[in-house]
């Protein structure tokens, strides 16, 4: 008898622009900076996918366009809206389909914030409001506006970025863990209600990275921000956007439900090497 699998694609490198790939289309919200920048970049570089690219400041969004656009000959489409604002992302992607050339196939769930670093009891209600809003409302809005574009196309992929801190809690990370918890909990719900329709749901849970992530939760404080990252090297923004690339570029019958992923000096949210009573590795090589 002959086997179901008899047949079965390879993993193209994610790194090979020559690879066999359908044309799609992929939606990245979040893409004027850091990981969704980083993912942008790969997704045009390793699969030539045209590309809508969200996020507040329409600047960088139409800068990203036009050189990828320009470098790549893909389409890009800079949509610049505020995610918490339900009607605003059904007004940006209204009519979106008449748009493309090829068919809305990936949703990079990626845009999101901390704001502050605070106690329980002392924590700012407006942050509260803006991290719900945005990480796990937002999620909601793109995925729920964009769902009947991709139950259209076929074969699609949606990969929400999740964190270490929706894993684990650490001391004053309280409301954007809940929120990192949540996108957890609607990664794992959403791939069980999309079964029916062959949509893989990949969630992506990074440890500490070097973007702009703490300038933001630090409310411009670059000092405080860089003091996050010294004592040990981070995950940057690439690693991220490569693993992206590596979940994405898998066979049609493989999905990677779920991924953490951390610098090698990071265990969790909460061991580190800057934990006092850890000692860095040594990162000479052995003679
Ligand atoms: P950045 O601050 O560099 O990027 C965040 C992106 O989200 C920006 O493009 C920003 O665009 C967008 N965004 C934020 N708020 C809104 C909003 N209201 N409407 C639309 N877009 C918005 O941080 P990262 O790249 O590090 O963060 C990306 C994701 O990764 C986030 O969900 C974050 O929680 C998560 N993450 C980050 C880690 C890290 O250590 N850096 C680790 C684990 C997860 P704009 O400001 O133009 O609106
Ligand atoms: C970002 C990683 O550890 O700063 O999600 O919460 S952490």
């Amino acid at each position: 008898m002959e086997k179901k699998n008899s047949q079965k694609e390879t993993s193209p490198s994610c790194d090979n622009p020559t690879a066999r790939r359908r044309p799609a289309t992929a939606v990245i919200t979040g893409a004027s900076s850091g990981f969704g920048e980083a993912i942008a970049r790969r997704l045009a570089h390793s699969f030539g996918y045209d590309l809508i690219l969200t996020g507040r400041r329409g600047d960088r969004l139409a800068a990203l366009a036009q050189e990828l656009s320009g470098k790549y000959g893909i389409e890009v489409h800079p949509l610049a809206f505020d995610i918490q604002d339900s009607a605003a992302v059904a007004t940006a992607f209204s009519g979106i389909e008449q748009r493309l050339r090829h068919p809305l196939r990936i949703l990079i769930n990626n845009a999101g914030l901390a704001a502050g670093l605070s106690s329980i009891d002392a924590g700012d209600i407006s942050d509260w409001d803006q991290m719900i809003d945005t990480n796990v409302k937002g999620l909601l809005y793109a995925t729920r506006t964009l769902l009947p574009l991709l139950k259209k196309s076929g074969y699609a992929h949606i990969v929400n970025i999740g964190s270490t801190a929706g894993k684990n809690m650490y001391r004053n990370g309280n409301v954007y863990a809940a929120t990192k918890s949540a996108v957890d909990a609607l990664s794992q719900a959403m791939r069980i209600d999309l079964l029916p329709y062959g949509i893989k749901v990949t969630a992506i849970h990074p440890g500490a990275a070097e973007t702009e992530f703490s300038l933001v939760r630090f409310k411009g404080d670059e000092a405080r921000a860089e003091a996050v990252y010294e004592g040990f090297t981070p995950l940057a923004a690439q690693d991220v956007a490569d693993t992206v690339g590596y979940c994405l570029g898998l066979p049609d019958h493989v999905c990677i439900n779920d991924l953490v992923m951390t610098c090698v000096t990071q265990a969790n949210s909460f061991y580190n090497v800057k934990s006092a009573d850890i000692t860095p590795p040594a990162r000479t090589d052995p003679k």
